[in-house]
């Protein structure tokens, strides 16, 4: 049997089974090529950008690993994302930040940062039809090394800050009108502190007025949105940090902001699955940053596990897709970093894919009427249909290779190019 058979054959078996609990695997894979996925820049060269100041990766963040051939160049990273967006079915988003701008042999202050420093990732993206996001980038320079950016007591440094995300945000209306859907340009610094404070309020009141400042300029919702990401802690910022879940839940509800949850910004055992439909009570939108936290915020890639399932169904069975903006936030140098990027944007293709297939209504009913035995009987019965059949068959609709053949294309793509990296 060709392989193109043999994905046909299973297909009409999968239909049929999931047709018995009155899911159409059809509409399924119709509705699942409207969801675009924001791909993290990031990934591709271990968060170092363009800058090329010996900055070594700041804000408490940290990427492990020195597997061979990372991006150096705007072209390297652009050619390494195509072959990424070639093993992924569908038509998603780049998410940049501030460092990947290409200045060319000229030095510019991130605080000058204007949006022809962003022409060549503009002009890649709008020929092929990817939407584009966007982050200031508080992190890795000198002006942020102590730890504080936007909260900085020194003023000089406060405002360099705020200038910068000014500057950013005008270069996200910029690639929102060039690529005709709006940039989601998001804040995230990483202020915090090692020990505990003295003045928890006054740090918060500095980063009010720094936001405040930075968003008082009213900017076309059709061109850029903005949101802000908190956390729980960083490295060096174990015990404070200023920008956290409540204070920007609550900064998003009163200037009306996107709140970004990042998956691996909260308690290690507290999942953002049950905050997407108690903040979306409030907020009309929302940004993700899909992460996999390994005993601490570390980033790992994404690959099908409950919580990411858990996290696809909330979007897809509350009928939020147009409402939450789905990135993807991980950085792993110990692999391959295309393959990095097509296994974490594949699993939440696939995450999403089986909750599209999810049986909700008959799952609603049982709740509905108190028979939670039910609810739970079926809950585990569709665990294991045959998810991996319709994947196939999207995977084949959309011209991707369907199984661990991607891998091959880009292990191919490693021995050719990556490896010419030195
Ligand atoms: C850091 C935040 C932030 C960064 C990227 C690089 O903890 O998650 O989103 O990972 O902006
Ligand atoms: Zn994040």
């Amino acid at each position: 049997m060709s392989a193109d058979v043999k994905i046909d054959a299973q297909y009409s078996h999968a239909r049929e089974q999931y047709g018995v609990l009155g899911v159409d695997t059809d509409v399924a894979l119709r509705k699942l090529a409207t969801i675009a996925i924001s791909l993290h820049c990031w990934q591709g060269d271990d968060v170092t950008g363009f800058e090329n100041t010996g900055e070594s990766l700041g804000g408490g963040i940290a990427v492990t690993g020195n597997y061979p051939g990372k991006a150096r160049t705007g072209d390297e990273l652009r050619s390494d994302l195509e072959m990424a967006l070639a093993m992924i079915p569908g038509r998603h988003r780049l998410n940049l930040h501030a460092l990947y701008a290409e200045t060319g042999s000229k030095k510019v202050a991130r605080d000058e940062l204007l949006p022809e420093h962003f022409s060549r990732w503009i002009a890649w993206a709008k020929e092929r039809k990817l939407g584009l996001d966007f982050n200031p980038s508080c992190f890795s320079h000198p002006l942020a090394n102590d730890g504080f950016t936007l909260t900085s007591r020194d003023d000089a440094k406060r405002q360099f800050w705020i200038r910068h995300a000014i500057a950013c945000r005008h270069i996200g209306a910029a690639m929102g009108a060039a690529t005709g859907s709006p940039c989601v340009t998001n804040v995230w610094i990483p202020d915090g502190m090692k020990d505990t404070p003295a003045d928890r309020r006054g740090m918060r009141e500095i980063l009010s007025e720094s936001l405040d400042a930075v968003f008082a300029e009213k900017i076309d919702k059709r061109l850029n949105l903005d949101a802000v990401e908190g956390k729980l802690f960083g490295i060096g910022s174990e015990s404070f940090v200023v920008g956290s879940h409540e204070f920007y839940y609550g900064y998003a509800l009163r200037k009306d902001k996107l709140l970004c949850l990042d998956a691996g910004h909260y308690h290690p055992t507290e999942s953002i699955t049950d905050k997407i439909s108690a903040v979306l009570a409030h907020l009309p939108e929302i940004l993700l940053h899909v992460s996999r936290g390994v005993r601490w915020d570390s980033d790992h890639v994404v690959t099908l596990d409950d919580d990411l399932l858990a996290i696809a169904r909330e979007i897809v069975v509350n009928d939020y897709t147009g409402r939450v903006h789905i990135g993807l936030d991980y950085f792993d140098a110990s692999i391959n970093r295309i393959a990095a990027w097509v296994v974490g944007t594949r699993a939440m293709l696939k995450a999403l894919l089986a909750a599209l297939l999810e049986p909700t209504e008959r799952l609603r009913g049982f709740e509905a009427s108190g028979d939670f035995t039910s609810r739970l009987v079926l809950q585990e019965e569709i665990k294991l249909l045959p998810l991996g059949a319709v994947w196939d068959m999207y995977c084949a609709q959309e011209g991707t290779p369907a199984g661990v053949e991607w891998w091959n294309k880009v292990r191919t793509y490693e021995k050719d190019i990556l490896s010419q990296r030195k």
